[in-house]
Protein backbone atom coordinates (compact mmCIF):
# COMPACT_ATOMS: atom_id res chain seq x y z
CA UNK A 1 0.00 0.00 0.00
CA UNK A 2 1.51 3.70 -0.99
CA UNK A 3 0.71 6.46 1.64
CA UNK A 4 0.71 10.16 0.70
CA UNK A 5 0.09 13.03 3.39
CA UNK A 6 -2.48 15.49 1.32
CA UNK A 7 -3.86 18.72 2.56
CA UNK A 8 -6.92 20.13 0.75
CA UNK A 9 -8.04 23.81 0.71
CA UNK A 10 -9.75 25.82 -1.77
CA UNK A 11 -9.19 29.30 -3.12
CA UNK A 12 -12.14 31.29 -3.93
CA UNK A 13 -14.28 28.19 -4.49
CA UNK A 14 -11.17 26.35 -6.40
CA UNK A 15 -9.94 23.18 -4.89
CA UNK A 16 -6.04 22.53 -4.45
CA UNK A 17 -4.41 19.17 -2.88
CA UNK A 18 -1.44 19.69 -1.73
CA UNK A 19 0.44 16.35 -1.34
CA UNK A 20 3.64 16.09 -0.12
CA UNK A 21 6.11 14.31 -2.74
CA UNK A 22 9.96 14.45 -1.29
CA UNK A 23 9.41 10.84 -0.96
CA UNK A 24 9.07 10.77 -4.42
CA UNK A 25 12.97 11.74 -5.46
CA UNK A 26 12.31 12.98 -8.49
CA UNK A 27 15.17 13.29 -11.18
CA UNK A 28 17.09 15.88 -12.52
CA UNK A 29 18.62 19.52 -11.89
CA UNK A 30 15.52 22.40 -12.32
CA UNK A 31 12.12 22.30 -11.37
CA UNK A 32 11.69 21.83 -15.40
CA UNK A 33 13.14 18.76 -15.16
CA UNK A 34 11.50 17.32 -11.91
CA UNK A 35 7.85 18.31 -14.38
CA UNK A 36 9.17 16.65 -16.89
CA UNK A 37 10.14 13.18 -14.48
CA UNK A 38 6.75 13.37 -12.37
CA UNK A 39 4.84 14.02 -15.89
CA UNK A 40 6.59 10.97 -17.82
CA UNK A 41 7.66 8.34 -15.16
CA UNK A 42 4.55 9.02 -12.38
CA UNK A 43 2.14 10.41 -14.30
CA UNK A 44 -0.36 7.59 -13.11
CA UNK A 45 0.81 9.19 -9.61
CA UNK A 46 -0.50 12.53 -10.63
CA UNK A 47 -3.68 11.08 -11.90
CA UNK A 48 -4.43 8.93 -8.65
CA UNK A 49 -3.75 11.81 -6.43
CA UNK A 50 -6.50 14.25 -7.92
CA UNK A 51 -8.70 12.43 -10.22
CA UNK A 52 -11.62 10.22 -9.21
CA UNK A 53 -12.34 8.05 -7.09
CA UNK A 54 -10.03 10.13 -4.84
CA UNK A 55 -10.14 13.58 -6.91
CA UNK A 56 -12.68 14.96 -9.09
CA UNK A 57 -12.13 17.09 -12.63
CA UNK A 58 -12.27 20.15 -10.60
CA UNK A 59 -9.24 19.39 -8.50
CA UNK A 60 -5.52 20.97 -8.46
CA UNK A 61 -3.22 19.31 -7.34
CA UNK A 62 0.15 20.64 -6.14
CA UNK A 63 3.24 18.64 -5.26
CA UNK A 64 5.52 19.59 -2.68
CA UNK A 65 9.05 18.75 -3.49
CA UNK A 66 12.64 20.28 -2.38
CA UNK A 67 13.54 23.58 -4.62
CA UNK A 68 16.37 24.79 -6.61
CA UNK A 69 15.84 28.24 -6.46
CA UNK A 70 13.76 28.25 -2.94
CA UNK A 71 13.73 25.80 -0.56
CA UNK A 72 10.35 24.49 -1.69
CA UNK A 73 9.32 23.13 -4.96
CA UNK A 74 5.79 22.85 -6.24
CA UNK A 75 4.58 21.21 -9.80
CA UNK A 76 0.83 21.84 -10.03
CA UNK A 77 -1.26 19.51 -12.13
CA UNK A 78 -4.68 18.50 -13.06
CA UNK A 79 -6.96 15.40 -14.33
CA UNK A 80 -5.58 16.16 -18.15
CA UNK A 81 -1.71 16.69 -17.23
CA UNK A 82 0.87 19.11 -15.82
CA UNK A 83 0.51 22.65 -15.33
CA UNK A 84 2.48 25.86 -16.00
CA UNK A 85 2.00 27.89 -12.43
CA UNK A 86 -1.30 27.91 -10.98
CA UNK A 87 -2.43 31.14 -9.28
CA UNK A 88 -5.41 29.54 -6.44
CA UNK A 89 -3.28 26.95 -5.80
CA UNK A 90 -0.12 29.32 -4.94
CA UNK A 91 -2.00 30.96 -2.21
CA UNK A 92 -3.71 27.49 -1.03
CA UNK A 93 0.03 26.25 -1.09
CA UNK A 94 0.44 28.89 1.12
CA UNK A 95 -2.54 28.78 3.72
CA UNK A 96 -1.66 25.30 3.66
CA UNK A 97 2.17 25.25 4.99
CA UNK A 98 1.02 27.36 7.60
CA UNK A 99 -1.58 25.35 8.84
CA UNK A 100 1.11 22.38 8.79
CA UNK A 101 3.62 24.67 10.46
CA UNK A 102 5.98 25.08 8.20
CA UNK A 103 5.32 28.50 7.33
CA UNK A 104 4.76 31.45 9.62
CA UNK A 105 3.28 34.29 7.99
CA UNK A 106 5.58 36.57 6.25
CA UNK A 107 8.05 36.78 2.93
CA UNK A 108 8.42 32.92 1.26
CA UNK A 109 9.09 31.92 -1.66
CA UNK A 110 8.23 28.84 -4.20
CA UNK A 111 10.21 27.51 -7.09
CA UNK A 112 8.22 26.31 -9.44
CA UNK A 113 8.82 25.02 -13.69
CA UNK A 114 8.49 28.44 -14.67
CA UNK A 115 9.49 30.32 -12.70
CA UNK A 116 10.49 31.87 -8.69
CA UNK A 117 6.86 33.28 -7.24
CA UNK A 118 7.42 35.44 -4.13
CA UNK A 119 4.48 35.70 -2.01
CA UNK A 120 3.58 37.06 1.69
CA UNK A 121 1.33 35.46 3.80
CA UNK A 122 -0.82 38.65 5.85
CA UNK A 123 -1.61 38.61 9.55
CA UNK A 124 -5.24 39.00 8.21
CA UNK A 125 -4.74 35.35 6.16
CA UNK A 126 -4.50 37.18 2.68
CA UNK A 127 -1.89 35.94 0.28
CA UNK A 128 -0.02 38.01 -1.88
CA UNK A 129 1.71 36.80 -4.82
CA UNK A 130 4.65 38.27 -7.44
CA UNK A 131 3.73 36.10 -10.38
CA UNK A 132 6.18 35.25 -13.11
CA UNK A 133 6.44 37.79 -15.74
CA UNK A 134 3.52 37.89 -18.23
CA UNK A 135 2.89 39.04 -21.22
CA UNK A 136 0.05 39.78 -23.93
CA UNK A 137 1.37 37.93 -26.65
CA UNK A 138 -1.13 37.88 -30.03
CA UNK A 139 -3.64 40.68 -30.44
CA UNK A 140 -6.88 40.52 -31.71
CA UNK A 141 -6.76 37.22 -32.36
CA UNK A 142 -10.35 35.68 -34.37
CA UNK A 143 -11.66 32.64 -33.55
CA UNK A 144 -15.05 30.97 -35.44
CA UNK A 145 -16.43 28.18 -33.91
CA UNK A 146 -20.34 27.49 -33.94
CA UNK A 147 -20.76 30.16 -36.97
CA UNK A 148 -19.50 32.80 -34.90
CA UNK A 149 -16.20 34.77 -34.59
CA UNK A 150 -14.91 35.09 -30.90
CA UNK A 151 -12.14 38.09 -31.22
CA UNK A 152 -9.52 38.04 -27.77
CA UNK A 153 -6.14 38.32 -27.34
CA UNK A 154 -3.39 35.39 -26.78
CA UNK A 155 -1.32 36.62 -23.14
CA UNK A 156 0.95 34.20 -21.12
CA UNK A 157 0.19 34.74 -17.43
CA UNK A 158 2.59 31.31 -16.26
CA UNK A 159 0.04 29.56 -18.14
CA UNK A 160 -1.24 30.04 -21.86
CA UNK A 161 -4.67 31.84 -22.06
CA UNK A 162 -7.08 33.14 -25.10
CA UNK A 163 -8.84 36.22 -23.11
CA UNK A 164 -11.87 37.00 -24.53
CA UNK A 165 -14.62 39.65 -23.84
CA UNK A 166 -16.16 39.24 -27.26
CA UNK A 167 -18.81 36.62 -26.45
CA UNK A 168 -21.89 38.07 -25.86
CA UNK A 169 -23.06 35.27 -22.79
CA UNK A 170 -24.02 35.74 -19.87
CA UNK A 171 -21.58 34.65 -16.83
CA UNK A 172 -23.81 33.07 -14.46
CA UNK A 173 -23.39 29.30 -12.86
CA UNK A 174 -27.01 28.44 -14.13
CA UNK A 175 -25.42 29.27 -17.71
CA UNK A 176 -22.28 27.45 -17.11
CA UNK A 177 -23.08 24.78 -19.97
CA UNK A 178 -23.20 27.21 -21.83
CA UNK A 179 -19.65 28.52 -21.39
CA UNK A 180 -17.95 25.36 -21.02
CA UNK A 181 -19.57 24.20 -24.67
CA UNK A 182 -18.20 27.43 -26.37
CA UNK A 183 -14.87 27.84 -24.39
CA UNK A 184 -14.39 24.22 -25.21
CA UNK A 185 -14.59 24.43 -28.73
CA UNK A 186 -12.82 27.54 -28.96
CA UNK A 187 -10.03 26.13 -27.27
CA UNK A 188 -10.26 22.56 -29.73
CA UNK A 189 -9.64 25.09 -32.75
CA UNK A 190 -6.59 27.11 -30.77
CA UNK A 191 -4.84 24.12 -30.38
CA UNK A 192 -5.59 22.48 -34.16
CA UNK A 193 -4.58 25.78 -35.75
CA UNK A 194 -1.22 25.45 -33.51
CA UNK A 195 -1.30 28.92 -31.24
CA UNK A 196 1.18 28.68 -29.00
CA UNK A 197 2.37 31.40 -26.13
CA UNK A 198 5.96 31.23 -24.23
CA UNK A 199 5.91 27.39 -25.78
CA UNK A 200 3.22 25.89 -23.62
CA UNK A 201 -0.42 25.34 -25.42
CA UNK A 202 -2.98 28.18 -25.24
CA UNK A 203 -4.92 25.48 -23.13
CA UNK A 204 -7.08 28.11 -21.07
CA UNK A 205 -9.99 30.38 -22.40
CA UNK A 206 -11.20 33.42 -20.25
CA UNK A 207 -13.78 35.34 -21.23
CA UNK A 208 -14.96 38.51 -19.80
CA UNK A 209 -18.42 40.26 -18.73
CA UNK A 210 -19.43 43.55 -16.71
CA UNK A 211 -19.19 42.67 -12.79
CA UNK A 212 -21.88 41.53 -10.69
CA UNK A 213 -20.31 42.92 -7.55
CA UNK A 214 -17.60 45.29 -6.39
CA UNK A 215 -15.33 44.40 -8.85
CA UNK A 216 -13.61 45.88 -12.24
CA UNK A 217 -14.73 42.50 -14.50
CA UNK A 218 -16.27 39.18 -14.16
CA UNK A 219 -14.54 36.49 -15.50
CA UNK A 220 -15.34 32.47 -16.59
CA UNK A 221 -12.18 30.27 -17.38
CA UNK A 222 -11.82 26.98 -18.98
CA UNK A 223 -9.18 25.17 -17.44
CA UNK A 224 -7.37 22.15 -19.13
CA UNK A 225 -9.60 19.16 -18.19
CA UNK A 226 -12.84 20.44 -18.82
CA UNK A 227 -14.24 21.84 -15.90
CA UNK A 228 -13.97 25.66 -15.11
CA UNK A 229 -12.59 27.88 -12.46
CA UNK A 230 -14.20 28.28 -9.08
CA UNK A 231 -11.97 31.44 -8.34
CA UNK A 232 -10.83 34.60 -10.76
CA UNK A 233 -7.87 32.20 -11.83
CA UNK A 234 -4.54 34.02 -10.84
CA UNK A 235 -2.70 33.39 -14.09
CA UNK A 236 -5.39 33.97 -15.90
CA UNK A 237 -6.06 37.30 -14.00
CA UNK A 238 -2.15 37.64 -14.27
CA UNK A 239 -2.48 37.76 -17.68
CA UNK A 240 -5.38 40.36 -18.07
CA UNK A 241 -3.28 42.80 -16.14
CA UNK A 242 -0.41 42.04 -18.08
CA UNK A 243 -2.66 42.69 -21.35
CA UNK A 244 -4.67 45.59 -19.97
CA UNK A 245 -1.40 47.64 -19.38
CA UNK A 246 0.39 46.32 -22.79
CA UNK A 247 -3.01 47.79 -24.26
CA UNK A 248 -2.57 51.21 -21.80
CA UNK A 249 -5.42 50.53 -20.16
CA UNK A 250 -3.94 49.79 -16.42
CA UNK A 251 -1.09 51.82 -14.68
CA UNK A 252 1.44 49.95 -12.83
CA UNK A 253 0.21 49.72 -9.39
CA UNK A 254 -3.21 50.51 -10.18
CA UNK A 255 -5.86 47.76 -8.43
CA UNK A 256 -7.58 45.38 -10.61
CA UNK A 257 -10.81 43.71 -8.62
CA UNK A 258 -11.51 40.23 -10.78
CA UNK A 259 -14.35 38.47 -10.13
CA UNK A 260 -14.89 34.85 -10.52
CA UNK A 261 -18.20 33.27 -11.73
CA UNK A 262 -18.92 32.15 -7.98
CA UNK A 263 -18.45 35.80 -6.88
CA UNK A 264 -14.95 35.37 -5.08
CA UNK A 265 -12.34 38.29 -5.73
CA UNK A 266 -8.54 38.46 -6.70
CA UNK A 267 -7.32 41.78 -6.32
CA UNK A 268 -4.33 42.33 -9.01
CA UNK A 269 -1.85 44.61 -10.11
CA UNK A 270 1.10 45.24 -12.54
CA UNK A 271 5.14 45.83 -11.44
CA UNK A 272 6.75 47.00 -14.35
CA UNK A 273 10.82 47.18 -14.55
CA UNK A 274 11.73 47.82 -18.20
CA UNK A 275 9.77 45.32 -20.75
CA UNK A 276 9.71 43.09 -18.05
CA UNK A 277 5.57 43.02 -16.63
CA UNK A 278 5.02 41.53 -13.27
CA UNK A 279 1.54 40.85 -12.27
CA UNK A 280 0.95 40.54 -8.27
CA UNK A 281 -1.86 39.00 -6.68
CA UNK A 282 -3.80 39.10 -3.90
CA UNK A 283 -6.40 36.14 -2.70
CA UNK A 284 -7.55 34.63 0.41
CA UNK A 285 -7.90 30.49 0.71
CA UNK A 286 -9.11 27.87 3.08
CA UNK A 287 -7.91 24.71 4.55
CA UNK A 288 -10.41 22.34 4.35
CA UNK A 289 -9.22 18.41 5.01
CA UNK A 290 -5.99 16.36 6.29
CA UNK A 291 -5.73 13.77 4.38
CA UNK A 292 -3.95 10.22 4.21
CA UNK A 293 -4.28 8.99 0.42
CA UNK A 294 -3.76 5.32 -0.51
CA UNK A 295 -3.19 3.82 -3.25
CA UNK A 296 -3.69 -0.11 -2.62
CA UNK A 297 -1.98 -2.03 -5.30
CA UNK A 298 -5.01 -4.82 -5.58
CA UNK A 299 -7.33 -1.74 -6.65
CA UNK A 300 -8.22 -1.53 -10.41
CA UNK A 301 -9.06 1.77 -10.41
CA UNK A 302 -5.75 2.63 -8.12
CA UNK A 303 -4.31 5.16 -10.65
CA UNK A 304 -7.67 7.54 -11.16
CA UNK A 305 -9.85 8.19 -14.08
CA UNK A 306 -11.15 10.97 -15.52
CA UNK A 307 -13.01 11.66 -19.18
CA UNK A 308 -10.70 14.10 -20.42
CA UNK A 309 -7.06 14.35 -22.26
CA UNK A 310 -4.80 16.60 -22.94
CA UNK A 311 -6.16 18.55 -26.13
CA UNK A 312 -9.90 17.30 -25.28
CA UNK A 313 -12.37 20.05 -24.90
O1 LIG B 1 -5.48 30.09 -10.45
O2 LIG B 1 -3.91 30.05 -11.98
C1 LIG B 1 -4.91 29.58 -11.46
C2 LIG B 1 -5.50 28.34 -12.02
C3 LIG B 1 -5.08 27.65 -13.12
C4 LIG B 1 -5.93 26.56 -13.26
C5 LIG B 1 -6.86 26.61 -12.24
N1 LIG B 1 -6.56 27.71 -11.49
Amino acid sequence: MQRFRAIDSHTGGEPTRLVFGEGLCLRGNSMADFREDFGSRLDHLRSAFVCEPRGSDVLVGALLVPGFRAEHGVIFFNNAGLLGMCGHGTIGVAKTLVHAGIWSPGEHQIDTPVGVVNLDIGTDGKVTFRNVPSFLSEKDVAVEVEGRVFNGDIAWGGNGFFLCSDHGMKIELENVNELLRVSGAIKEKLFVSGHRVNNYEVDHVEFFADPVGEADSRNFVLCPGGAYDRSPCGTGTSAKVATLYARGKLQPGEVWRQESITGSIFEAWVEVEGDTITPVIRGEAFVTAELELLIDPADPLRDGFTAFKRGDK
